[in-house]
Parts: C-alpha cells; sequence; structure tokens
C-alpha cells in the first residue's frame, strides 16, 4: 500500500472515532443532567414532608392577652360577634350592632356565623344581615370568615349582598343579630 493510502486510512480512522467520542459525550453529558434534574424533582417532592416546628403557633395561643391592649368594642372588627362578618359595621353607620341605620330596611336572606365570646365562654349562632336601600357606607370595613369556605360553595361564602332578595339592593352596612347560644347538640 502506498503511504498516501495508509495516511487517507488514518485520517478516515481519527474522524470516526473523533465523532464517536464526541456522540458518546453528548449523550453521557445529557444522561447526567437529566439525573441531577430528576434528584431535584424527587428531593423537592420529599422536602414538605419534613418535620415542622409549628410549635411556636401553640406558645402565642397560649401566650397571656397582652393587658395593655384595649378590649374590642362594638365599633372593632375584632369585636367577637364579627367573627363571620364581611362587610361595613353599622355601629359606625348610624345603626347599632342590630339595627339597621335610618333609612336602610334589614335584608330578607342572612348569612349566619357561629362566634365565641370569650367573656362568658359560650359560642352563640349569630345572624349577619345586610342594611338595604343607602349607598354603600364605608366606614369600618371587616372581613370575618371563621366558618366560612371558597366562593365556589356559594351556601358557604360570605362575600356576598344579602339583599339580592330586597326591594332595594343597595347594600350600606351588615348588622350582627343573636340568634342563641349554639350548645353543639
Ligand atoms: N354582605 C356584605 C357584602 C355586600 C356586598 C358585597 C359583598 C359583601
Amino acid at each position: 500500500m502506498s503511504d498516501i493510502i495508509v495516511s487517507r486510512l488514518i485520517e478516515a480512522f481519527d474522524r470516526a472515532a473523533e465523532a464517536a467520542f464526541r456522540r458518546s459525550a453528548q449523550a453521557i453529558g445529557r444522561r447526567s443532567a437529566l439525573g441531577t434534574i430528576g434528584k431535584l424533582l424527587v428531593g423537592g417532592a420529599m422536602f414538605p414532608v419534613l418535620p415542622f416546628d409549628r410549635s411556636g403557633g401553640a406558645r402565642a395561643a397560649d401566650a397571656p392577652k397582652d393587658a395593655s391592649r384595649p378590649e374590642a368594642t362594638d365599633t372593632d372588627c375584632d369585636y367577637w360577634r364579627y367573627c363571620a362578618l364581611d362587610g361595613f359595621l353599622c355601629t359606625c353607620c348610624g345603626g347599632s350592632v342590630s339595627a339597621c341605620p335610618p333609612g336602610s330596611e334589614p335584608s330578607k336572606v342572612n348569612w349566619v356565623g357561629t362566634c365565641h365570646n370569650a367573656k362568658d365562654g359560650k359560642s352563640y349562632l349569630v345572624s349577619y344581615n345586610d342594611c338595604c336601600g343607602k349607598t354603600t357606607c364605608g366606614r369600618c370595613l371587616c372581613n370575618g370568615n371563621v366558618g366560612e369556605r371558597p366562593g365556589y360553595r356559594m351556601g358557604v361564602h360570605n362575600d356576598i349582598n344579602w339583599c339580592m332578595a330586597n326591594t332595594q339592593t343597595m347594600y350600606h352596612c351588615t348588622v350582627s343579630v343573636l340568634v342563641g347560644v349554639a350548645d353543639g347538640k
């Protein structure tokens, strides 16, 4: 065989070997990248089941009430009766905790919540009626959500204008009427 033919054969062999090494290096690189991503995904899925220290919330619940904080009154959102009230407090709009302001009337349909009164240790059924027929009061907006569920379960959602069944459907404010003691039976 002539020298030229031998050197051409060696060059061809070199090119073939180089191409094979490149393909193999690319495949191994992709595989190890896929492996790393897979490990991250599995690790990420496992992470939420690892234990968390949630004792901070329990400690906060046990903590004695801050004596310097004044007790909530019926014009404060955290007044006990308002635990499931979503709207403007009628006590800030010329009415009382259970009476609509002059010129408005209570809604025919309502939302009922169960609120705990820490003072006597009892829970009460509370009827939240919207007061209808006047423009929106706009004062003391509260958003109590105890027992509420998201909007797609309309029967247990309280972000609703209860004036819808009245002749005057305009919403003004919301009152909280005690219905009775919730004895849990
Ligand atoms: N129940 C109070 C209210 C009125 C109008 C819209 C949302 C909530």
